[in-house]
């Protein structure tokens, strides 16, 4: 089966602490990719699917529709690109991607490590959005920069699951043979840069810096996002300009990298705590498609190896 990104957006603000307005992130971060041809155009060597702007609830429901989208992208064979919306939405892609190839590893770029294990109360808050995935088995391993600063829940969440984070716009080890998900909040840039980023703060990375780090990546990538734009605070689209760049030198690299990449999905994560995570979802309304994550994982026993969109 042939390759595809598949670009879709999210207009989802109800797990944001923050000013209003992130719901209209994917259509601001889209007339730019229009305006570009990578949306109706045929900038790239891999085709570029359209999803559009998926209409949700505004309650929790959203979370299985999205989560639904991205298992029909999923099935057929396409890398799902989520464009935001709150930070929340990478919860049913990155689920999504798990359930489909198993725990992923996950590069997080960030000015927050979003490792709270509740956020003013509500555990789906977009600053717990790291914690939930590593409780569910999602993640293989964690990188995360951009981080300015963990809090005593943070750092303790951190350690027990082996999050690495640093500052600085510094690469993951070259890990060959597991699928990569790369999530991307923008309030890593400095606000000087990028004003519509909703919680950015001085001292954060430029652009460049930015694109040199998505464009340096390594590893064989299986869905990505861009998230936290807020075009009510945006000044002159330029937050969005940028967001919108970044999703074009994330899709150049997907369609660098994906002719011919297979992995090596090792067993990880106790049964013990997929078990526990699997009722903690049903709050949101998730009810796993096929099977559980943990199925899979034990199945695999030690090395197997597969090809993206044609897992057993
Ligand atoms: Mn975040």
């Amino acid at each position: 089966m042939g390759r595809s990104l598949h670009v879709i957006g999210f207009p989802w603000e109800e797990k944001s602490t923050l000013r209003r307005g992130s719901m209209l992130g994917p259509w601001a971060i889209r007339r730019h990719l229009i305006a570009a041809g990578l949306l109706g155009g045929q900038v790239l060597p891999l085709p570029v699917v359209d999803e559009g702007v998926i209409r949700l609830e505004r309650d929790e429901r959203a979370f299985a529709q999205m989560g639904q989208q991205i298992d029909r992208i999923l099935d057929r064979g396409g890398i799902p690109l989520a464009l935001g919306g709150d930070h929340s939405i990478t919860l049913p892609v990155v689920r999504s991607l798990a359930e489909r190839y198993g725990p992923v590893r996950v590069v997080w770029v960030d000015r927050h490590a979003d490792l709270h294990p509740d956020f003013l109360g509500d555990r789906w808050s977009h600053a717990c959005v790291a914690a939930r995935l590593l409780e569910a088995g999602c993640v293989l391993s964690l990188w995360q920069a951009g981080v300015q600063e963990l809090d005593g829940r943070e750092k303790r969440l951190a350690q027990r699951w082996g999050v690495a984070w640093t500052r600085e716009p510094e690469l993951p080890p070259r890990v060959d043979g597991a699928p990569l998900y790369l999530s991307i909040d923008l309030d890593v840039l400095d606000p000087k840069f990028a004003p519509g980023a909703s919680a950015g703060c001085r001292g954060g990375w430029s652009p460049e810096e930015l694109l040199r780090f998505v464009a340096d990546l390594s590893g064989g990538i299986v869905g990505a996002d861009v998230v936290e734009l807020n075009p009510r605070l945006d000044r002159g689209g330029t937050t969005a300009k940028c967001a919108a760049e970044l999703v074009l030198v994330l899709a150049r690299k997907v369609a660098s990298q994906w002719s011919e990449t297979t992995w090596v999905r090792p067993a990880n994560r106790t049964e013990e705590s997929q078990r526990e995570s699997r009722s903690d979802w049903t709050q949101i309304g998730w009810r796993p498609r096929h099977r559980q994550i943990g199925w899979r994982a034990k199945r695999a026993n030690g090395q197997q190896r597969m090809t993206i969109g044609r897992v057993p």
